[in-house]
């Protein structure tokens, strides 16, 4: 497969990469990550990422802005994203060739070839694969740094049950370049001061219940009080994950007319719960979607069912 992703890579001039909206550190990681090593190995060729980008995210790698006719006779490559509907930048089609590069369970069957790969820890680590197949490619710095970051956003700093002896094969290679590794984490794991506030309200106010089920509801106002909006708060997820006798727990956040559930799990599978509920993802991490605090209520009831022990 790689051989084939690389063939495709030399036989064409224009790659544009895509990946899904509302990017975390393994979307633009290995967006970034790719294109860098694109670049630096091809430097006739022009590689251009889209996508709107995230102000948290804008010191990892900025976004190329492009007209349609860069896609005439380009080949796109979308990573780490499962379907279609969360492709960032709907030009995604206007290519002459489409790849999937991704690690998330398949949703929608897109590209050719499709390379998924649901063992990786990350598409980033797939991306670093690709440099450790073939050595004789050059990396740089700069792509070392933007790989590093989608594994490490990806596996929760190398704790998540993702994380294989190839996870760390991969990182070992990406940190004997000498990008300032400490910088990065200071950087990535900064909070705004509204944030670190909010986090000590989640903390305050999350409700455990015996069978082991775990969740906060952030109402809209609540939100808004600390100056911050919905997507902020979903960043705080994992905020009570340490919690001893937490088995699966859920983040809601409300939008204006939607509320976004985060969802994580050190066991019970929820993204069939996930699914239920108008989303996706893991087996041990989905994001879902209700519209209203009812439907939030059947969701956690569902929530503490999974945690339940079998009888
Ligand atoms: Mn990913």
């Amino acid at each position: 497969m790689i051989e084939q992703i690389l063939d495709k890579i030399r036989h064409y001039n224009t790659i544009i990469i895509h990946r899904h909206v509302r990017p975390d550190p393994d979307a633009l990681g290995s967006q970034g990550g790719l294109a860098r090593l694109i670049r630096d190995n091809f430097p006739e060729k022009k590689v251009y990422s889209v996508g709107e980008e995230a102000a948290d995210l804008r010191f990892l790698v900025r976004m190329d802005r492009i007209e349609d006719a860069a896609y005439r006779g380009a080949l796109v490559i979308v990573c780490d994203t499962a379907n279609q509907a969360r492709i960032s930048d709907a030009r995604y089609t206007l290519g002459d060739a489409l790849i999937k590069i991704d690690h998330h369970p398949v949703v929608d069957a897109y590209g050719d070839p499709q390379w998924v790969r649901t063992e990786a820890s990350s598409t980033s680590e797939m991306i670093t694969s690709i440099y450790m197949k073939h050595p004789e490619l050059t990396l740089s710095d700069a792509a070392a740094r933007l790989l590093f970051a989608g594994i490490v956003g990806d596996t929760g700093r190398f704790q998540f049950s993702n994380v294989t002896k190839e996870t760390f094969l991969a990182s070992a290679r990406l940190v004997s370049r000498p990008f300032d590794r400490q910088a990065f984490f200071d950087r990535l794991y900064q909070k705004k001061l509204d944030l670190v506030r909010l986090n000590g309200y989640v903390l305050q106010h999350f409700t455990l219940t015996r069978e082991g089920a775990g969740y906060i509801k952030l109402p809209l106002d609540l939100i808004r009080s600390y100056h911050l909006e919905p997507s902020d708060a979903a960043a705080l997820v994992n905020s009570f994950s340490m919690t001893e006798g937490l088995k699966a727990w859920a983040l809601f956040s409300e939008e204006e007319s939607r509320i976004r559930v985060r969802l994580r799990s050190k066991g019970p599978v929820i993204n069939s719960l996930a699914a239920d509920y108008h989303g996706g993802g893991h087996p041990l991490a989905s994001g879902a979607t209700v519209y209203s605090w009812d439907e939030a209520d059947r969701l956690i009831d569902a929530l503490v069912a999974l945690c339940r022990p079998e009888k």
